[in-house]
C-alpha cells in the first residue's frame, strides 16, 4: 500500500463550481448522475484531470455535452479536458445493499444512508474527493421512500422525488443522503439574529419516544455556541438521523448529521446516566462542527486535529458548563491517560498532526482528538480567557469559507496575542507524552520548584525537543491554607526553576492543577503529603489526583512486594467518603480504581514486566479490604443517596446514583448479592438496573438476572448490546475468553453491526486480565473475529486491532501468543489496507 506524505501536498488542479447530483435509488443498482462545473486552478502547476472513484460502474461520461471515454483505474479516472472552464457529466451505478463496509452509500435496516468522511464520497460518484475542493451542492433524490433527505435547505418535493440545495460550499466528505420510512421528533429554534430554524430528529417508527433528550441537547448547544463563541446556525433546517449500523459515533454532515443510534436515542428505562451525558456531548460536538469543521474545514487530512481537537475542546467546555466542570475534567483525564497516553507509549504513537499515513481512517485517534483538544486547552491557559476568544474571533473572521491548516490556526493566535508560537508548534509535530520530574527547595522564605522535562522516543522520532508546558501551581501552608493561589508557570526549557518569595514556612505544592498539560508527572512525594492534599487542596482536580496517587502507590506495592493494602490510604479515603459536605460525584470518582491497563503501563515504565493476573488479584484484594473497612459507611451512603424523585438525567441525580451504586459495589462483596438482587428487582431505570446486574454477576449470582434481563429487553438492540458487554466485563480472567466465545455463538451476535461487534469483542479487549490471559485464548479469539470481520468491514476491524497495541509490554509467553495472532491476521489473503497498516505498525 502507498504512503501519503504531508510534505507532498499540492493544490488541486481543478476547482469546482456548482455540483448537481441526481440519485435514482435502488438497493442493488442505484444510479448517480452528476453534473459538475470545473475550471483550471490558477494556483496549480498541473493540468491532469483526475477524479477519485472506487467500486463504481461508469455508464456514461461527457464534457460540455460531448461523450468522452476516460481512462479508468481502481482509484479513479483521468480524462483529456479543455484548458478552460467546462461541464462534466457522469452517470454511475452503485450497489448500496451490498455495501457492508458502511462507507459511501449503504443500507441499514432497509434505510439508505451515507458516510463520506474521510474518503467515502468516491464510492458514490467520480469526484475530486479531497477536503480543499469545496462547492455548493444541489441534490435530487428519486425513490419510493417516505422521507428523502440531503444537505442544506429543502428545494421542493413531489411524488417520488425530493430536492435539496446547500448554498454553503463544502468538501465532499460533508455530503449526506438519507432515505427511508422515518418518523420525526420536530422542534424549532430562533437564532439570535432571528433566523427561524426547523429542527428534526429522524428515527425508525417506534423510537419516537427516545428523541426528546437529544433535542434538548441540540437546542442547548445552539444557544451555547451563540453565547460562548458568537456562532449562529446558518440554514433553515437542521436534521439529525439515527441509524443502527454505523462505524463510529456520529457525523457532522452539513445540515444533516447522521448518528449511531446509540449516540442519540435515550430513555430512562434503556439508557444509563453515562449514556445521557455522552449523548449530550456528541450532539454538541457534531453541532459545533458546523463552524469548526464545516464553515472552516481542513486543507488536507493531515490537518484533521484542526477541526477535531478544537471541536472536542468546545464540547468539553459545553459539558463543563452544563454539568460539573471538575467532574468533567477528571473524567477527561482518566480517558486521556487510559487511551491517549497508552497510544503515545506504544507502536501506534503519532503526532497530533501526523506527517504520513496509509489509510486516513486509521488516524481518527485519541491523539488527534483528545490530545488535540488538550493543545487548545493549553493555548487558553497560556493566554487567558480574553486573548483566547480574541484569537478565536479572528480565526472565524479570517478563515470562514477556507480549508485551513495548523499554520493558519497558530498564526491567528500569534497575530491576536503578539506571541511567537514556534516552540508551541512542537506539540503538533512531535509524538510522545512528556515526563515532568520535580524537585524543590526551601531556604530564607524562598521556595523553589525545579522541573525537568523529557519525552521518550516514539516510532520514527528518536529525538524530542523541549515543549512549552503550562504548569498551574498553588502552594498550601502546613495548616492547609492556600498561601499562593493558582499561578501558571510557563516552562520552555528542558530544565527550569521557578521561585516563590516571602513564605513563612515550607509550603506543600499542588502541581499541574486542573491537569494544565497532557504530561506525566513524576513527583516523588510521600503518602502523608498526598493525604494532606486530598484533604486540603483547593483545586478539585488535584484533590482527586492525590487520592489517585495514593491508591496507585498502594496497588503497586501490593503487586510488586505482596504488601497488604495500605491503611493510610484506606483511612484517607474513608474520611473523604464519609464527609457529606463533599460533592457525591467527587466521592464516587475518588472511589474509582485506576484501570488495570494503566497499572500494567506503570509497571512496564518502571522497567518490570507486568503480570495482568497479579494486577487483577491485587485489585480484587484491595476491593475486599475496602469493603471490610467501609461497610457501615457504604450502608449509610447507599440509603442516603437513593433518589426518590422521578428519574431525571441531571448531573445532580446522576451524582447521587453514582455514589449509591459505588456503595452497592462495596456492600455486594459482603452480602452475597442480596442488596444487588433487591435493586435489580425494583429498578425502574437502566442506571440502577445495570449497576445491579453488574454486581450480581461479580458476586457469582448473575445467572437468573442475566436471563431475565435478556427476556425483558430482547426487542431493544441497544440494551442487548449492554447485556452482551456486561457479562464479559465482569468475567474473571480465565472465564473472559470462553464467555466471549459463547456469546459469539448467540443468535443475536452478528459481525454486520459494529455496535454489536464492539459490545462483545470490545468488552473482551477492555477486560485486561481476561484479554491478556496467559493461555493466549483472548488473543486468538479476537484474531479469529477480526479475520472474519475484515472483508465485511475494514474500518471497524482496523480500529479494533488497537486492542493489541500493548502486546510488547508482556512476558515472552504472552508475546508469542500475541505475535502469532497478529501474524495470522496479517497473513489473511486480501487483507484490507486499513487492517494491514494497523497490524504492520503494531508488530513494529
Ligand atoms: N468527523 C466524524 C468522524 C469521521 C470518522 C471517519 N472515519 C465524527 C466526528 O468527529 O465528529
Ligand atoms: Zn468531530
Amino acid at each position: 500500500p502507498q504512503t501519503i506524505y504531508l510534505a507532498d501536498y499540492t493544490p488541486p488542479a481543478f476547482l469546482v463550481g456548482p455540483v448537481t447530483l441526481t440519485f435514482r435509488l435502488d438497493p442493488e443498482k442505484t444510479r448517480v448522475i452528476s453534473k459538475i462545473e470545473f475550471r483550471p486552478n490558477p494556483a496549480s502547476q498541473s493540468d491532469t484531470f483526475f477524479l477519485h472513484g472506487e467500486n463504481l460502474t461508469l455508464i456514461r461520461a461527457a464534457i460540455d455535452g460531448q461523450e468522452v471515454t476516460p481512462e479508468l483505474s481502481a482509484q479513479g479516472l483521468t480524462c483529456a479536458v479543455p484548458d478552460r472552464p467546462f461541464t462534466w457529466e457522469a452517470e454511475v451505478e452503485i450497489a448500496p445493499a451490498a455495501n457492508t463496509a458502511l462507507e459511501g452509500l449503504y443500507m441499514s435496516n432497509g434505510m439508505y444512508c451515507t458516510q463520506c468522511e474521510a474518503e467515502g464520497f468516491r464510492k458514490i460518484t467520480y469526484y475530486p474527493d479531497r477536503p480543499d475542493v469545496m462547492a455548493p451542492f444541489t441534490v435530487r433524490i428519486e425513490g419510493r421512500e417516505k422521507i428523502m433527505l440531503s444537505n442544506g435547505n429543502p428545494a421542493g418535493r413531489g411524488d417520488g422525488w425530493a430536492e435539496w440545495h446547500d448554498p454553503w460550499p463544502k468538501p465532499a466528505y460533508l455530503f449526506a443522503l438519507v432515505a427511508g420510512d422515518l418518523v420525526n421528533h420536530p422542534d424549532r429554534f430562533t437564532t439570535k439574529s432571528g433566523r427561524e430554524v426547523e429542527l428534526n430528529i429522524w428515527v425508525r417508527p417506534g423510537d419516537e419516544d427516545k428523541c426528546a433528550f437529544g433535542m434538548e441537547a441540540l437546542k442547548k448547544s445552539m444557544t451555547w455556541d451563540e453565547e460562548t463563541y458568537g456562532r449562529e446556525y446558518d440554514l433553515d433546517v437542521f436534521n439529525i438521523v439515527a441509524v443502527d449500523d454505523f462505524n463510529m459515533g456520529a457525523m457532522e454532515n452539513k445540515g444533516l448529521n447522521i448518528f449511531n443510534s446509540s449516540c442519540v436515542l435515550a430513555s430512562p428505562e434503556t439508557s444509563t446516566d453515562a449514556n445521557f451525558e455522552r449523548i449530550e456531548a456528541i450532539i454538541a460536538h457534531e453541532y459545533f462542527h458546523n463552524w469548526t469543521g464545516n464553515r472552516i474545514t481542513c486543507r488536507d487530512w493531515f490537518q484533521l486535529c484542526l477541526k477535531e481537537g478544537l471541536t472536542v475542546f468546545r464540547d468539553a467546555q459545553f459539558t463543563a458548563d452544563m454539568r460539573s466542570a471538575p467532574v468533567k475534567r477528571i473524567e477527561d483525564a482518566i480517558m486521556l491517560r487510559g487511551r491517549q497516553f497508552r497510544e503515545d507509549n506504544g507502536p501506534l504513537a503519532h503526532p497530533v498532526r501526523p506527517d504520513s499515513f496509509v489509510e486516513i481512517n486509521n488516524f481518527y485517534t485519541a491523539t488527534v482528538y483528545e490530545k488535540g483538544a488538550e493543545l487548545i486547552g493549553m493555548l487558553k491557559t497560556l493566554f487567558g480567557h480574553d486573548e483566547y476568544y480574541k484569537a478565536l474571533d479572528l480565526y472565524f473572521q479570517r478563515h470562514d469559507g477556507d480549508a485551513a491548516t495548523i499554520e493558519d490556526w497558530l498564526k491567528v493566535f500569534e497575530d491576536a496575542t503578539g506571541r511567537d508560537l514556534t516552540q508551541f508548534k512542537r506539540w503538533y509535530e512531535q509524538a510522545g507524552t512528556p515526563r515532568l520530574s520535580i524537585s524543590d527547595d526551601f531556604s530564607n522564605g524562598t521556595y523553589t520548584l525545579t522541573f525537568k522535562q523529557e519525552t521518550p522516543p516514539t516510532p520514527g522520532q528518536p529525538q524530542k525537543d523541549p515543549r512549552v508546558i503550562p504548569i498551574a501551581v498553588g502552594l498550601l501552608n502546613p495548616n492547609g491554607d492556600e498561601v499562593v493561589p493558582t499561578t501558571v508557570l510557563e516552562m520552555t526549557q528542558a530544565e527550569q526553576s521557578f521561585a516563590f518569595d516571602g513564605l513563612a514556612s515550607r509550603p506543600t505544592p499542588s502541581i499541574l492543577r486542573d491537569f494544565s498539560a497532557p504530561v506525566i508527572l513524576e513527583h516523588k512525594t510521600d503518602n502523608a503529603t498526598r493525604a494532606f492534599l486530598l484533604a486540603n487542596d483547593t483545586d478539585p482536580f488535584n484533590r482527586w489526583q492525590a487520592g489517585r496517587d495514593l491508591v496507585l502507590d498502594t496497588l503497586l506495592r501490593m503487586i510488586r512486594q505482596g504488601d497488604a493494602p495500605d491503611s493510610a490510604y484506606l483511612d484517607a479515603l474513608h474520611r473523604l467518603i464519609r464527609d457529606d459536605t463533599q460533592d457525591p460525584a467527587f466521592r464516587a470518582l475518588a472511589l474509582g480504581l485506576p484501570p488495570q491497563d494503566e497499572l500494567a503501563q506503570l509497571i512496564h515504565d518502571a522497567g518490570a514486566v507486568p503480570d495482568p493476573q497479579a494486577i487483577w488479584e491485587a485489585t480484587e484484594t484491595l476491593k475486599q479490604a475496602r469493603a471490610e473497612a467501609f461497610q457501615d459507611t457504604a450502608t449509610r451512603l447507599y440509603a442516603q443517596y437513593q433518589v426518590t424523585d422521578p428519574y431525571r438525567p441531571s448531573a445532580e441525580q446522576a451524582a447521587a446514583r453514582r455514589l449509591a451504586n459505588a456503595a452497592l459495589g462495596i456492600i455486594n462483596r459482603l452480602d452475597g448479592g442480596a442488596l444487588a438482587q433487591r435493586q435489580f428487582d425494583g429498578a425502574d431505570n437502566m442506571t440502577q438496573q445495570l449497576a445491579a446486574l453488574s454486581a450480581l454477576i461479580s458476586a457469582g449470582k448473575g445467572d437468573a438476572a442475566v436471563a431475565r434481563f435478556y427476556d425483558q429487553w430482547k426487542h431493544d438492540r441497544l440494551v442487548i448490546d449492554k447485556w452482551f458487554a456486561i457479562q464479559i466485563q465482569n468475567a474473571a480472567p480465565q472465564d473472559a475468553a470462553p464467555r466471549t466465545k459463547d456469546l459469539t455463538q448467540h443468535p443475536d451476535f452478528t459481525i454486520r453491526n459494529p455496535n454489536r461487534f464492539r459490545s462483545v469483542l470490545g468488552a473482551l479487549a477492555g477486560n485486561s486480565a481476561g484479554f491478556h490471559h496467559a493461555s493466549g485464548a483472548g488473543y486468538a479469539l479476537l484474531a479469529d473475529q477480526l479475520v472474519a470481520l475484515d472483508p465485511v468491514n475494514p474500518q471497524t476491524t482496523a480500529r479494533m486491532c488497537t486492542a493489541f497495541e500493548t502486546w510488547a509490554r508482556y512476558d515472552a509467553t504472552r508475546q508469542a501468543h500475541a505475535r502469532a495472532a497478529l501474524e495470522r491476521i496479517l497473513a489473511t489473503p486480501d487483507l484490507s489496507r486499513d487492517t494491514t497498516e494497523m497490524v504492520t505498525r503494531i508488530l513494529g
